[in-house]
């Protein structure tokens, strides 16, 4: 039994499914996950010594590859002064002022330690702000595990077939409002539905946990306008995109302005870490200064907030995003050529570092179009990346990553076993 197997075979008989994190265990492409011992750059070492070229980036953190010495120095200069001090610290007033120079519209920010604290946190504020209750979300969109959120969600939620979760109450779910991404007649018809009373609308801006999906040309700016009109909280979910699709994420290549931000992956440097901000005159409304309550004992941990600043701060020195749009791209149009050959239909919607492949001839713009691609071609394709060295997504409902570690080698390589995996589908 290889090394891999036996350790999921002892961890299935104590952590539920064997894994921390459900997406990990691989069920909806079948076969046993690998346990990983070691990563360094883009490369993944099994605990069965196989290298794999890693296409998951720690689900999107990982933007400068794995171990990068940078980050690891600036861990361990900060490890040296203590891990934790339940006190206002140093590196929380560096990380803030750069979270604030990158993302114009955040005037002030809250840290956390996940990309979940961080939308629930900010649904609690937008709600505490307006005075109202419901919230509005997009099916496929998903943000974290939070009760209101859990909702018509993407990610491991939908690909283990439970959008809807089980344990949220019904007097829950409904005060949110699940609507189709991509269609500025239902979001108008909601809010004709509920006057006076949509606290805030949450949104992926460019959708990463139902595969990677982008928004139709004036999309946003009509949700930007909407929101504004009706009173509504603007909130953009940037946890996976925030730094990644430009240093002001996907706010900052639309020219939009939310009133508030979740934050979360990149900015942890591959520690734990979320964050929220905006609009100082909503922010002012959490504890100790308002009546909104958030807080959390690791929140502004010095280990996270040292990883992420090294990671911001070379973010900030490499620019690094056109060079990944174009291996990005290199890929992609590699999978569509190979396709192409084939005779069988891929969308392969891209951008900066972010892609998924969808084996379907529909173009894919929100969660039902996604669920048009065929799920068993993909866990062919994805098992013969996987066997030929290059580590994917395990499921068709998240999408790929490229850190900077991914260099021309790596690329070369990964478009040889894509396009081998496409034509022998
Ligand atoms: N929800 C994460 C991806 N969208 C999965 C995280 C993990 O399994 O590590």
């Amino acid at each position: 039994m290889s090394v891999s197997n036996d350790l999921f075979e002892r961890a299935k008989q104590l952590i539920p499914g064997g894994v921390n994190s459900p997406v990990r265990a691989f069920r909806s492409v079948g076969g046993a996950p690998f346990f990983v011992k070691s990563a360094r750059g883009a490369t993944l070492t099994t605990a069965d010594d196989r290298e794999l070229i890693d296409f998951v980036c720690t689900w999107g953190p990982a933007i400068h590859g794995h171990n990068h010495p940078v980050i690891k120095a600036a861990i361990a200069k900060a490890l040296d002064a203590g891990t934790s001090f339940g006190t206002p610290n140093p590196h929380e007033v560096e990380m803030a002022e750069l979270i604030v120079r990158f993302f114009p519209s955040i005037q002030k920010v809250r840290m956390c330690n996940s990309g979940t604290e961080a939308t629930m946190s900010a649904i609690r504020l937008a709600r505490g702000f307006t005075k109202r209750d419901k919230i509005i979300k997009f099916a496929g969109c998903y943000h974290g595990h939070s009760d209101s959120l859990l909702i018509k969600a993407g990610s491991g939620a939908l690909t283990h077939g439970n959008p809807d979760s089980a344990g949220v109450p019904a007097s829950f779910a409904q005060e949110t409002v699940v609507l189709p991404y991509n269609d500025l007649a239902a979001l108008d018809a909601a809010f004709a539905a509920n006057p006076g009373q949509i606290a805030g609308v949450i949104i992926e801006p460019y959708c990463g946990n139902v595969g990677f999906i982008m928004p139709d040309a004036g999309y946003l700016q009509g949700l930007r306008e909407r929101c504004t009109a009706h009173g509504a909280v603007l909130i953009f979910d940037e946890v996976m995109t925030g730094f990644r699709i430009a240093k002001g994420g996907v706010q900052e290549r639309e020219n939009i302005t939310p009133d508030l931000t979740c934050l979360g992956k990149i900015i942890g440097g591959g520690l734990p870490v979320g964050a929220f901000g905006g609009r100082a005159d909503i922010m002012d409304h959490l504890a100790p200064l308002g009546p909104v309550y958030q807080a959390g004992t690791l929140s502004g941990n010095p280990l996270a907030m040292a990883a992420g600043i090294a990671s911001l701060r070379l973010l900030e020195e490499l620019d690094p995003y056109a060079r990944l749009d174009a291996l990005t791209t290199r890929l992609c149009d590699t999978a569509a050529a190979a396709a192409k050959a084939k005779g069988i239909a891929v969308q392969t919607p891209h951008c900066a570092s972010m892609f998924s492949f969808f084996f379907t001839e529909t173009p894919v713009r929100d969660y039902a179009t996604a669920l048009t691609g065929d799920a068993t071609v993909f866990k062919t394709f994805f098992h013969a990346c996987l066997d030929a060295g290059v580590y994917l997504a395990p499921s068709a409902y998240e999408a790929g990553f490229l850190s900077t570690a991914h260099d021309g080698p790596a690329i070369d390589r990964a478009c040889e076993v894509v396009d081998a995996a496409i034509r022998g589908l």
